[in-house]
């Protein structure tokens, strides 16, 4: 298999282009932020150390119930995934590890070690699919998987996550991210509470399969493709989830799972000082799950949950250890471009929220000065933090600008010469 790894010189090239403005725009950001007894340098090394993980699903162009335009060079395996998730974190350095989906991402383990190791990746969280039916499979998802009226079917189901472990074992990997399509379209359909106890009863023997130092995520969703109720559908039932399943569970938010205007950053800041937040699934929505890029729409959301995780970090919040994946749809984009944007928006969430002077927040907390405490926020979203995200890309061997970086070797050429067009295929966005 050929490899289309871009070459250091030609990210050092482009870096040449662009390095004289950062250092410029670096110096200038270092000053301003001392006279507010920020150190910049601190800063460099809090975001150099900060990743979040690529969903292998996400490389490939996503789509709708209505259609799929799949892009040129679409990666035709889970090895094109890795080469192309390979790509992101090479002119990233944000993005060391992969979260896989099983079965579209079957593979032998010891190949995708392999592959992995040569690209500098590892593997973040598995994730099952009981939402759609594998060929071969003997009983079908279409009435539901874990909570289905059928033993049989919900033995499959807990089966298949288990193989997700074991899997998950052999590459490295320490949790499993479990989410559900499980619902119904009709009121009187099914029954909530008989629904929601086969569920338990079946997450409890998966529970049962994990091992001591692995996590089990599950993931609420409001709608779809159930559309009058899904059995997972907020963070309250996805806490009583956690509660019931013990130690090792824990509560994933995808952002985009909420109604709109929900105040997601509060549902964080609960399930934190609960000690279930197991991890976000990052992505941006206008209307419903709309899967649209981290911080396209709404970046001052992701700033305030950014705001509570460093909160959290800051006072040593007890079992604080969430995990950070991306999950979106690029219908529109170049998904490689789309992801390393994303990775980078999360980053800047990050270092915008380290800049909030927390001290003074608590004292217009506690005098009740709304208007300062609001502008205490304020102040440290509206620092633009580039020069920080920028060098410590650099410092990394990674590119200044790296859509800029991306586009001038020609990547997306290459790979398309050697991968056949396709058409239709899974998008797979959970
Ligand atoms: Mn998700």
């Amino acid at each position: 298999m050929a490899e289309y790894k871009i070459g250091s010189d030609q990210i050092g090239a482009n870096n040449d282009k662009h390095a004289k403005a950062l250092y410029a725009d670096y110096a200038a950001l270092g000053e301003h932020l001392a006279r507010r007894n920020i150190d910049i340098e601190k800063l460099v090394e809090k975001v150099s150390a900060y990743g979040v993980a690529v969903p292998s699903w996400g490389v490939g162009t996503g789509g709708t119930r209505f259609a799929r335009f799949p892009g040129a060079g679409e990666p035709r395996d889970i090895f094109d995934k890795l080469d192309d998730c390979g790509v992101i974190h090479q002119l990233t350095g944000a993005t060391p590890n992969v979260s896989l989906h099983i079965p579209w991402d079957k593979a032998d383990p010891k190949a995708l070690l392999e592959k992995a190791d040569t690209l500098g990746l590892g593997f973040d969280a598995m994730n099952s699919n009981t939402f759609s039916d594998a060929e071969g499979q003997k009983h079908s998802y279409k009435f539901g998987s874990l909570s289905h009226a059928s033993a049989a079917t919900r033995a499959q189901a807990v089966e298949h996550n288990i193989e997700c472990i074991e899997i998950g074992k052999a590459i490295g990997s320490k949790a499993l991210t479990v989410w559900i399509g499980d619902g119904s379209n009709f009121p009187g359909q099914t029954n909530f509470t008989t629904q929601f106890e086969r569920y338990l009863d079946a997450m409890k023997d998966v529970v049962k399969a994990l091992p001591a130092d692995w996590r089990i995520f599950t993931e609420h969703k409001m709608y779809e493709p159930a559309f009058y109720s899904t059995v997972v559908q907020d963070w309250g039932t996805n806490y009583m989830i956690a509660q019931e399943l013990g130690p090792q569970a824990y509560c994933l938010v995808d952002l985009g799972h909420h109604a709109p205007n929900v105040n997601i950053e509060m549902i964080v800041a609960r399930l934190i000082q609960f000690k279930k937040l197991g991890g976000f699934h990052f992505n941006d929505s206008k209307y419903g799950d709309d899967d649209l890029d981290t911080g396209s729409i709404d970046p001052f959301r992701l700033f305030l949950v950014f705001n509570e995780l460093v909160d959290a970090e800051q006072r040593g919040a007890e079992g604080f250890d969430p995990a950070h994946m991306l999950d979106q749809s690029h219908n529109v984009t170049d998904p490689i471009e789309s992801l390393m944007q994303s990775a980078m928006e999360v980053q800047r969430a990050y270092a915008q929220a380290l800049l909030v002077d927390r001290g003074a927040l608590k004292s217009f907390q506690e005098d009740n000065d709304a208007l300062m405490a609001a502008q205490t926020l304020k102040k440290a979203f509206r620092t633009d933090v580039e020069p920080i995200l920028a060098m410590a890309r650099q410092r990394k061997g990674a590119a200044i600008d790296p859509i800029a970086a991306y586009r001038a070797a020609g990547y997306r050429a290459k790979v398309a010469a050697e991968r056949p067009a396709v058409t239709g295929g899974s998008g797979g966005i959970v």
